[in-house]
């Protein structure tokens, strides 16, 4: 077994120890195998230290990738892949975001409602274990073969150069300004160079690869997949690879049909400037050129029409585009997007000497690296820009980028933190438009949530479980700890609401945000049920994701009726669907029935005798793991605005309290779990301890490539700790829901953060905000009003109040100064 086998099983062993749930143990066996399909590559031995970019805003490395973590991760929202940047064997490892197995299905147990029923008197009567048993046999499906249903890789682009004694001045770099991943090195004299990048503009793959002396220029480039593709030659210059997704998972007789998934279609063209191409043996072989274009295109038959005529449509209009022209337009699409947001930490410059792996490692070893920091925070505006555009499917648990055919949970939309937390930055950091996926997948889940909420529930409205997948499928399956999660979908409809904050598009909050939060109301009102002890209404059975307790008579469970999260979800859902109705002046009899039943809830957050908020808010229950990465509890903190500071001092006390003591019993170990901290302890206006929280994730959370790790990756750390870095600089959720936010500046700004500045991030209420600050205080502020709303801005104890007007900027300072 190669080395590298054994340090990626060691660390699955290692982590598993600290968060080891059946389903994690499970995948991360997968992983493993999966690794042992990628065996180690020979590479070119280096020498020379080439020079550090020019650019600050490049991820940038001294050697190749060895592994897929390693690699630079580049997109279009829809094609991506995964560029190694190896001498001799270059491997792009590519992506199309439909390109899953399966199909929609439906899949229940029979008699829900009555075992509903049943596991409510259970509860009542204080047998836990007994409820969590019957649930799992008779409400939850068995879980569906892993793989059946999942996220799969497109295949590679395998790029073999001639063998080389050695090469020198290696480089590689991401360039996220640009987003163009690039490769450079001398081999003989000669100076090779490859430029890489997924266009939004064109829906293509395009690389350039080049060299400074004529004629030097010797490869062959082919298409490559495992399994499910036939690859054949397109004249002398190209390849085309076409198949059908399937599941690699052993046959599991009560999993419903649809093993099979979407047809996909790849083509690969090359265009050398000089030189010869021609096709053998499965690869197109470019001969003594100076340079060569290399163009990808890729689609499915997911969004209708068959794959390999769209893939073929999109490769032929790109192939009569000359390389600089494909780059300069994909160039000024992702600089729209990417320039909108500037963030200055003010960081030791001589730190850009080193590359971004040197980098991290020193903060491993306990330095600060504030622009480290910042490039933290810019990869993550740069990941939401390539892996989430409008049209393209949602973000999975990686975004865009996974290998193999079974990547971990099979890369799919868990709903019970990880794709909202995906979402958190997109309209602070000043990317609405990356937020729009996010809409179509949860108005993807209707349908099939309707079944769900009937024949498992027997209720009204739609409902889905803890994780979906591409075809919209809601299932309730596997252990109750994930599996029996009721407001996984309620929480999400919370985009809605924000979107409208930020937006102000009353369109949008009238014809896609009202109806759905609507329906997702309707569920509740019929799901709730009267706890006989408090008369109050409580959400159930469900559970608080996915820890357990231990409950007075010595039973272990994870379910209950009411815990804090569902009770916390339902509260705001109500609020949010009742401002709606307001503002649209619709539904008045279906208001008054929410605001009725809102104030017959059990109460969201309650304290407990030890002064922490209550997980379960059934006396009694014990927290069986004390530092669980979910800190459900605390969603009233972030994301909703039920717990703030300035209006809920006793409840913040307990907040905080609840995550030290978290923290302190080994919480936040995952790094979307850390991520959610410093999120949780910027709206405790705790900037020190944000930062503290940030060097911990760089720290131990980080793979040289930036990406935030769960073994192997998940991108969630790295959107949610991105979000958590705008809510220190900029917060706007106080009175957001009443049409007047309190727009607070630098609400968290650390001490070790002396000196920056921020521009273009965005409150609710539609402000852009620039921001300055120096020596620890607010030097500069300016807003500009999109909408011509009304705020207050606030910075320490000084407030304004202000009302503004469409498209007018106003000084900040000076008015906070008046
Ligand atoms: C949730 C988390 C796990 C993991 C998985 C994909 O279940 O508890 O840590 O992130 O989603």
């Amino acid at each position: 077994m190669p080395h590298y086998c054994f340090r990626i099983l060691s660390l699955v062993l290692v982590i598993a120890l600290f968060f080891q749930t059946p389903a994690t143990a499970q995948q991360n066996k997968k992983s493993a195998a999966k690794q042992k399909n990628n065996p180690k590559v020979k590479l070119v031995p280096l020498s020379g230290e080439a020079a550090a970019p020019e650019s600050a805003d490049t991820i940038w490395h001294r050697q190749p990738a060895n592994r897929w973590n390693e690699a630079f991760p580049f997109g279009n929202g829809r094609l991506g892949g995964m560029m190694f940047g190896r001498v001799a064997q270059e491997r792009i490892q590519l992506n199309e975001d439909t390109l899953w197995s399966g199909a929609p299905g439906d899949y229940y147990m029979p008699n829900g409602p009555e075992v509903v029923r049943q596991a409510r008197e259970l509860f009542y009567a204080g047998k836990y274990q007994d409820a969590d048993k019957l649930i799992k046999e008779k409400l939850l499906c068995p879980r569906p073969a892993g793989g059946t249903h999942t996220y799969q890789t497109l295949g590679d682009l395998n790029l073999t150069f001639p063998k080389a004694e050695q090469a020198s001045e290696y480089r590689r770099d991401l360039d996220l300004a640009q987003a163009i991943a690039r490769v450079q090195y001398q081999v003989d004299g000669v100076n090779y160079t490859r430029e890489i990048f997924s266009s939004a503009i064109d829906q293509v793959i395009v690389a350039r690869i080049a060299c400074d002396q004529p004629g030097r220029l010797n490869f062959s480039a082919a298409l490559e997949r495992q399994h499910h593709a036939e690859i054949q030659g397109a004249g002398q210059d190209g390849v085309v690879m076409s198949g059908q997704a399937r599941g690699l998972a052993k046959k599991n007789p009560r999993v419903p049909s649809g093993a099979t998934g979407v047809r996909f279609a790849a083509n690969l063209k090359v265009i050398p400037t000089g030189g010869s191409v021609s096709f053998a043996d499965g690869a197109v072989t470019v001969k003594d050129a100076d340079a060569a274009l290399i163009l990808v295109s890729a689609a499915t038959n997911f969004r209708g029409g068959d794959a390999l005529a769209l893939s073929q449509k999109q490769l032929s209009a790109a192939a009569g585009k000359s390389f600089e022209d494909l780059r300069d337009a994909h160039v000024a699409e992702h600089r729209r997007l990417y320039d909108r947001v500037k963030l200055d930490l003010a960081g030791d410059s001589a730190n850009l000497q080193q590359p971004t792996d040197k980098r991290l490692a020193a903060v491993k070893s306990g330095a600060t690296d504030l622009s480290l920091i910042q490039l933290y925070f810019n990869f993550g505006r740069y990941l939401m820009i390539s892996s989430s555009r409008p049209g393209g499917v949602a973000t999975n648990l990686q975004g865009l980028w996974a290998d193999g055919f079974r990547p971990p949970w099979n890369s799919d939309y868990h709903i019970n933190i990880n794709i909202q937390m995906n979402y958190w930055m997109a309209q602070p950091t000043n990317l609405a438009e990356c937020h729009e996926p996010f809409f179509d997948y949860l108005e993807s889940l209707v349908p099939s949530g309707r079944k769900t909420a009937r024949k498992v529930f027997d209720c009204d409205g739609f409902v889905g479980g803890h994780t979906s997948d591409l075809w919209g499928n809601v299932w309730y399956f596997g252990n109750p700890r994930y599996g029996m999660f009721v407001t996984g979908i309620a929480w999400s409809l919370r985009h809605y609401w924000e979107s409208w904050l930020f937006n102000g598009d009353r369109d949008f909050l009238q014809q896609r945000a009202y109806p759905i939060m609507k329906e997702s109301c309707e569920f509740f009102l019929d799901f709730l049920v009267e706890d006989p002890n408090t008369g109050k209404l409580v959400c159930g059975p469900t559970t608080s994701p996915e820890n357990g307790f231990k409950a007075p008579n010595g039973d272990k469970g994870s379910l209950s009726m009411g815990p804090a999260m569902d009770q916390q979800i339902i509260y705001e859902l109500f609020t949010h669907t009742i401002l709606a109705s307001e503002i649209l002046g619709e539904d008045e009899a279906f208001r008054e029935k929410l605001k009725a039943t809102r104030a017959r809830l059990a109460p969201p957050v309650e304290i407990g005798d030890d002064g922490r908020v209550l997980e379960w808010t059934t006396e009694g229950l014990v927290e069986a793991k004390a530092g669980h990465r979910h800190i459900s509890h605390l969603y009233a903190l972030h994301p909703s605005w039920q717990i703030s500071p300035g209006t809920h001092p006793k409840f913040t006390v307990a907040a905080q309290k609840t995550i030290e003591h978290r923290l302190a019993n080994g919480g936040g170990h995952t790094g979307w779990s850390r991520a959610w901290v410093i999120n949780f302890f910027a709206r405790l206006l705790d900037g020190d301890k944000c930062h503290e929280n940030i060097q911990a994730l760089l720290a131990k959370s980080t793979l040289s490539n930036l990406f935030d790790v769960h073994p192997p990756f998940q991108i969630d750390g790295n959107f949610g700790a991105t979000a958590g870095i705008a809510e220190m600089l900029l917060q706007s959720h106080e009175q957001a829901n009443e049409g007047n936010p309190t727009v607070v500046l630098l609400p968290a700004l650390p001490s070790a953060w002396a000196d920056g500045s921020v521009k273009g991030l965005v409150a609710r209420g539609g402000f852009e905000i620039d921001i300055e600050w120096k020596a620890g205080s607010l030097a500069a502020a300016t807003m500009r009003s999109k909408f011509g709303n009304r705020c207050t801005v606030r910075y320490g104890d000084k407030s304004v109040a202000l009302e503004t007007e469409a498209g007018q900027s106003y000084d900040l300072k000076g008015l906070l100064q008046e």
